[in-house]
């Protein structure tokens, strides 16, 4: 008896977290209707722009892309706020040393999660517009995927 009660309180827990996990990703969709043949489009959440760290330096974007009901590759990403944006991989030498380079694709799996975040994929922000990118700022970025094509999302500029 004891350990079933226990065992109903780990599933009710896991649902919560999935219910979260959903909550979120809605939010950021803005509520859109989903397609009514059932086929998903990747969602994106999280997204936040880290501002440049002096004069002519790059701002560095971040963000969660959960992938939709098919597989996808996030291609391109272009804003207001900067001249260029790039898709950056974080790798790591035999020696150790942390290095980063453009990648072409960045592949998004069907239901699959992908994480930019700092020491691993990111976005790079190049020629950032002055003033366009401040702690408190948004900044509107426009992802280009292979089959969804453009998701726009709103990131928050916080300091990190
Ligand atoms: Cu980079």
């Amino acid at each position: 008896m004891r350990s079933s009660m226990r065992s109903w309180h780990k599933s009710v827990a896991a649902s919560g977290l999935v219910l979260l996990a959903l909550t979120a990703v809605a939010c950021t969709t803005g509520g859109t209707a989903a397609p009514t043949t059932g086929a998903t489009s990747p969602t994106v959440s999280e997204a936040w722009v880290r501002p440049p760290q002096g004069m002519d330096r790059p701002a560095a974007g971040y963000m969660i892309i959960t992938g939709g009901s098919s597989a996808d590759a996030l291609l391109s990403v272009s804003t207001t706020a900067a001249g260029m944006v790039e898709i950056h991989e974080t790798t790591v030498d035999a020696s150790g040393m942390a290095g980063m380079h453009p990648i072409p694709r960045l592949d998004v799996p069907a239901g699959g999660r992908v994480e930019l975040r700092p020491g691993g994929y990111h976005l790079m922000l190049m020629q950032v517009v002055e003033g366009a990118i401040e702690v408190g700022k948004t900044v509107e970025l426009r992802l280009t995927f292979e089959k969804a094509g453009e998701i726009v999302v709103q990131a928050e500029v916080l300091a990190g």
